[in-house]
């Protein structure tokens, strides 16, 4: 119900936000865009994570509203950073219950682009590999009409899945992100190291680029360098923030 409400607007059930992750290309060490992540601040609990409430939102109906809230957020920043002069590309994350739905979806981003007056390729969608490997045809529709819409898509949380390698070809994808949980173990493990090693030549082979998110150290970036990982994502840069932050964040970096 709280929910429901603060997706309305209405005072008093907390502010719903998109938080943002830089995304760093790994040789020139630029910002090349950035990861939207909702944040709900609510009035009695603080701020609740998008692991507790996203659930909530998928059972109760509400994905589709709190999905086009997000679109359409994102596509309004862009346009803002735009005339400040930043040119910023922005990923959001897309569940398995939007992309259920592809007309529907696709209609949500039309609307949101030209609303805003934003070019598609400003937009990304992660979307996590077993989301993508849902062999549902909805799914698979989903992920071609926003590639013919000329989004991007990214294949999110990488390795954790069952990929089927012959699958991945045929999705209009761009990128993987090779999931945290490798990449934390990068130091410590030699397994860890042969698959992100496997990942990226796979990746590059296929003409993916290849995001490393979870970075945390510098012994795991000068790794994922060595590996010739095409960007990296972690608090090692920066965390996820609020918009007018990383604005600062973006033009302060030299
Ligand atoms: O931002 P991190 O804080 O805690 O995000 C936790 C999880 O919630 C991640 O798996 C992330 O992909 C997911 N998530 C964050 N924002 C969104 C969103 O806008 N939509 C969907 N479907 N998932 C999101
Ligand atoms: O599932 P997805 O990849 O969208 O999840 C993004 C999540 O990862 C968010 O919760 C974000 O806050 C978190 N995150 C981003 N960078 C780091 C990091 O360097 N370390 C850890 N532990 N989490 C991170
Ligand atoms: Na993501
Ligand atoms: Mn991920």
């Amino acid at each position: 119900r709280d929910l429901r409400a603060a997706l309305a607007g209405e005072a008093g059930n907390g502010r719903l936000a998109l938080h943002y992750q830089p995304k760093i290309a790994t040789a020139e060490g630029e910002v090349t865009g950035v990861e939207a992540l909702l944040r709900w601040n609510h009035p009695l609990r603080g701020a609740i994570s998008p692991v507790v409430f996203i659930p909530v939102a998928e059972r109760f109906g509400l994905i589709m509203p709190l999905g086009d809230w997000v679109i359409a957020e994102s596509c309004r920043q862009i346009a803002v950073w735009r005339e400040a002069g930043l040119q910023m590309r922005v990923a959001i994350n897309l569940s398995m219950q939007q992309l259920r739905q592809p007309e529907a979806l696709v209609r949500r981003f039309e609307t949101a682009l030209a609303q805003h007056g934003v070019d598609a390729r400003y937009l990304t969608c992660e979307i996590t590999e077993s989301v993508a490997m849902d062999d549902a045809s909805a799914t698979e529709r989903s992920l071609q009409r926003l590639a013919e819409l000329g989004l991007s898509l990214s294949i999110d949380d990488f390795g954790t899945g069952y990929s089927s390698l012959a699958y991945l070809r045929r999705l209009p994808v761009s990128q993987l992100k090779i999931d945290r949980s490798f990449i934390q173990d990068l130091e410590s493990s030699a397994d860890a190291r042969a698959i992100v090693k496997a990942v990226i030549e796979l990746a590059h082979a296929l003409g993916l680029q290849v995001v490393a998110e979870g970075v945390e150290t510098e012994g795991q970036a000068e790794v994922l360098r060595g590996k010739r990982c095409d960007k990296l994502q972690g608090f090692l840069f920066a965390r996820p923030m609020p918009a007018d932050e990383l604005t600062r964040w973006a033009t302060s970096v030299p």
